[in-house]
């Protein structure tokens, strides 16, 4: 799915701003067509945002359900005999979209985007509505999954109900990215695939256009930075060599376009798209992550999409400022933990030459306890798998192109010890491989090296852990021995390079105290370093991802104080005293310990 673009033939037209919104307290909106008039009683909503911390109704904030958007646009006249598509960026979890109350599509998952033909359903000239209705509700057939318990005691009243789900990330939903209308001509480019490859000084583009007409004519021209056309071809796919190429490295990227035209029969322009290419090599061999052939180590965070006020809402100021950050601490990378992150933050990361491990949404598969399964019939099953299978298409055929992705993450913390996760993984990885052939795959361990039956379908082995945290509380003394032990087990295991994808400590800012103790910015500090001293000492550790860049919005509980508080930064994006720490770190490390 092409990302919207204005060009020569097509126009884009941001339906971004303040919508009317209505929570649907009761569910009964489907049921009562609340899509069929004009919404009523509503109140005003920023899309993109997540809605739950925009007002100040808690009932809103945890309700369960359904909620409605709406909001009115208009064609432009020049829009006339051209195709019309509507496109949701995101819509957390589930949704469904209707113009002028006539049904225009639907989607299941909260992280990717989803578009409808709306030709048939606009008025030219007159106002149209759009109508969407967005429902939260996870069940162990979503990603991630989720329950809804119902109480049945004396404590609670009658019916008493309440979400739950084993994922350490706020359930934020709403229209967290933006919704656009755009236009193509009636024949119009589908889709465009690029991987490229490195021959000497040489760049191979290997390229495949899909045009809603197989038959018409496709010329390709790649130009450089400067605009000058450096490689043409004429066909639907082919390969383009670009001489003397400039190669897109980690903080160092360089970006070519891929003009694509769609051309009718007598050689005049149907349709142009305008892709970004970066001319790079991925490879895991032996110990080694290789970028174009020169071992990689990751350095850097596991993230989240959250602020304050807006959730999960796509926010460009609070993106820049985190590629800022990045830049400023000497971080090279990071991954889109659990979710795929808005096509934005991705452009972004291919124009700064940030490293990213794209993952999806499976995030929440295990109880953290070798008894309890949940790869069974009642839990996550066939249609569960099924759909991980469909989350992972559809990320793979949105992120495909950007040369910022690296590796697949195919799961976060799964219960991989259960002998039904093989079959499962079996399929998901096959399909990876399938869907890509070009990068390597991995899936984030909780399970300890001898208890994981998966890891070696798998490239890279990335692993969380936190000793002298969950594991051994306050014993910052053990942390040497027990990740040195768990990280040769896993090498000795999978004979795989290893990344330390999560580790950390909650540090609530400005609480100090030396000795260091649990809480505090200084016990923060010695833990990382603890484990740093031990990824020195191993050849085979290829990164290291701190658990998290920034303190981040939690379900409420005991074990959290307002939210997860293992950030680097705070939630406001300020340093805590480990960011001086990783900084000065990194910026000694270099490329490559
Ligand atoms: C890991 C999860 C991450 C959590 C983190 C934590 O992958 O999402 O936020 O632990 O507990 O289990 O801080």
């Amino acid at each position: 799915m092409l990302y919207p673009k204005d060009t020569c033939s097509r126009e884009v037209k941001e339906l971004s701003g303040v919508w009317r919104f209505k929570a649907d307290l009761d569910n009964v909106g489907r049921q009562e067509q609340w899509f069929a008039q004009p919404l009523t009683d509503t109140i005003p909503m920023p899309v993109p945002a997540s809605y739950n911390d925009i007002t100040q109704d808690m009932a809103i904030r945890d309700h369960i359900g359904d909620v409605w958007y709406e909001e009115t646009f208009l064609i432009p006249r020049s829009w006339n005999g051209q195709r019309i598509m509507l496109r949701v960026g995101s819509a957390c979890h589930h949704a469904v979209v209707w113009v002028n109350g006539a049904e225009a599509g639907s989607h299941k998952g909260g992280f990717l985007p989803f578009e409808m033909d709306i030709s048939h359903l606009v008025c030219s000239g007159a106002e149209n509505r759009v109508t969407i209705v967005v429902n939260n509700i996870l069940t162990w057939q979503t990603l991630p999954p989720g329950r809804i318990k119902t109480f049945d005691d004396p404590r609670h009243p009658e019916g008493y109900q309440i979400q739950e789900y084993f994922h350490d990330f706020y359930n934020y939903a709403g229209l967290h990215r933006p919704v656009k209308l755009y236009c193509t001509p009636k024949e119009y480019i589908r889709d465009t695939a690029v991987t490229t490859e490195v021959e000497g000084a040489n760049g191979l583009v290997h390229y495949t256009v899909e045009c809603s007409d197989p038959e018409a004519a496709v010329r390709v021209k790649l130009t450089d930075k400067a605009g000058t056309v450096v490689a043409e071809a004429n066909g639907a796919s082919g390969s383009l060599t670009v001489e003397k190429a400039k190669l897109w490295k980690p903080l160092a990227a360089y970006l070519y376009t891929l003009h694509v035209e769609m051309l009718d029969a007598e050689g005049a322009l149907l349709d142009h798209y305008p892709l970004t290419v970066g001319i790079r090599t991925v490879k895991v061999e032996g110990n080694r992550f290789l970028i174009n052939g020169e071992p990689f180590y990751f350095k850097g965070f596991g993230k989240h999409e959250d602020s304050d006020i807006k959730g999960k809402g796509l926010d460009q100021a609070i993106n820049v400022k985190d590629f800022n950050l990045l830049k400023w601490i000497n971080a090279n990378s990071f991954r889109t933990s659990h979710y795929p992150y808005a096509e934005e933050i991705l452009d972004m990361a291919d124009r700064e030459g940030i490293v990213v491990i794209g993952e999806v949404p499976a995030v929440g598969f295990t109880f953290f306890n070798y008894n309890e399964k949940v790869y069974t019939p009642d839990k996550a099953n066939d249609e569960t798998l099924a759909h991980h299978k469909d989350v992972l298409t559809d990320m793979i055929a949105r992120d495909k192109n950007h040369p910022s992705i690296v590796m697949w993450s195919l799961s976060n913390e799964a219960s991989t010890f259960q002998e039904e996760a093989v079959p499962y993984y079996k399929e998901v990885s096959d399909l990876a491989r399938k869907l890509d052939a070009t990068r390597p795959i991995t899936v984030v361990e909780w399970a300890l090296p001898d208890k994981c039956q998966v890891a070696q379908m798998f490239d890279v082995i990335c692993v969380n852990r936190y000793y002298s945290w969950y594991n051994d509380p306050g014993a910052l003394e053990l942390i040497e021995h027990q990740i040195e032990w768990e990280l040769t087990g896993w090498n000795r295991n999978f004979n795989k390079p290893v990344i330390m994808s999560e580790y950390g400590a909650d540090a609530i800012a400005g609480f100090h105290q030396d000795p260091p103790v649990m809480f505090t910015e200084e016990y923060q500090c010695e833990l990382l370093t603890r484990y740093h001293n031990v990824f020195d000492r191993l050849d085979f550790v290829i990164g290291e991802h701190v658990w998290a860049f920034a303190d981040f919005a939690t379900k409420q509980g005991t074990t959290r104080i307002n939210g997860n508080k293992k950030g680097i930064f705070t939630r406001q994006r300020q340093p805590k005293m480990a960011a001086r720490l990783l900084k000065d770190r990194w910026e000694q490390m270099g490329s490559y310990p």
